[in-house]
């Protein structure tokens, strides 16, 4: 085992940070360490935390790390920021520390953005949540914001997703059209000291008794008044419910079969330069060649 991989199994914080820095830059090394890393995966609790923007993601981040601090719990955050580098990822690394999990090697956070390049996101995500695992951490929580097709992708990563819903911004019917919905294995009514939550639990009933999941799952709805640290003991047993009766396993399959189909896209693709592309491009659009024997071409030679 490479010492890196020594270092970010025994725990070391700074080994961790550095291996955060080769799996977010996709350096050459990043899937050796990963794979001599994955075997030792599996333990940790991936939470995903999704929700429209100021929702409230952040501060039901730092309130569940406070809560799993005290019980003696070891948290790894991953904030995915699609818009902006200084948003939200910034914005959880500030309110945890001014909690007091500043100097606390028990809570490692790491915020990504997507640098405009969406499709990568979801992988990089992944393999992030892979390492945090081998490094020992027992929960990792991964923030996204839930607007698109992309984070929903993100969502699906994690093995148990809680949506935040906030009452009186019409949460519901932009979840639904987010597909938002389909994901949820929990939903929390944030800022429910706000007027409204009792008709948006309604709401959510009420498409809840529309939808049927495969596996039979129906998704808890609790309350939660995040930035007063209310409703988080019970957002936690929820997820763990959910954990528990072996749901998550199944669909980890799922996930699987589709990251594997991604990841033997990407590096296919990646084998090939650019420039070929656009030679082939080039090709042709002066009907030189055909797309068909272009890729059958490269195919053949690849294989
Ligand atoms: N009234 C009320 N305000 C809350 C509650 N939880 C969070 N807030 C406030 O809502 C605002 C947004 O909270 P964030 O945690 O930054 O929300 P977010 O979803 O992470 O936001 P983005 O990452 O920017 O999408 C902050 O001002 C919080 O203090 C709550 O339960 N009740
Ligand atoms: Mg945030």
């Amino acid at each position: 085992m490479s010492e890196l991989a020594q270092q970010v199994r025994s725990g070391d914080v700074r080994a961790l940070a550095r291996a955060a820095t080769v799996v977010e830059n996709r350096q050459a090394e990043a899937d050796e360490l990963l794979k001599e890393l994955f075997p030792y995966t599996g333990r940790a609790l991936v939470l995903g935390i999704t929700g429209s923007p100021g929702a409230g993601k952040s501060t039901l981040a730092a309130a569940i790390t406070r809560q799993l601090r005290s019980d003696g719990k070891t948290v790894g955050v991953i904030a995915v920021d699609p818009t902006s580098p200084y948003s939200g990822g910034a914005i959880l690394g500030d309110r945890i520390r001014m909690q007091d999990h500043h100097a606390d090697p028990g809570v490692f956070i790491r915020s990504m953005a997507t640098r405009g390049w969406m499709g990568g996101l979801a992988r990089t995500t992944t393999d992030m949540a892979v390492l945090f695992d081998a490094a020992g951490r027992d929960v990792v929580l991964v923030e996204t914001v839930g607007v698109g097709q992309d984070e929903v992708e993100i969502a699906r990563l994690a093995d148990v997703t809680i949506v935040l819903l906030v009452p009186g911004m019409g949460d519901d019917v932009q979840a639904i059209k987010a597909g938002i919905m389909e994901i949820a294995d929990v939903f929390v009514i944030n800022k429910s000291d706000l007027p409204g939550a009792d008709k948006l639990e309604r709401e959510v009933k009420a498409s809840l008794s529309l939808a049927h999941r495969p596996d039979n799952w129906t998704p808890p709805i609790v309350r939660t008044i995040a930035s007063d640290g209310q409703g988080i003991e019970g957002t936690l047993a929820a997820a763990r419910l959910f954990y528990q009766t072996g749901n998550s396993r199944s669909r980890a399959r799922e996930i699987w079969a589709l990251r594997l189909r991604e990841m033997l896209r990407d590096r296919l693709i990646e084998r090939f330069p650019k420039e070929q592309f656009d030679r082939a491009a080039a090709d042709i659009v002066a009907r030189k060649s055909d797309p068909y024997s272009i890729i059958q071409d490269w195919l053949g030679s690849h294989a």
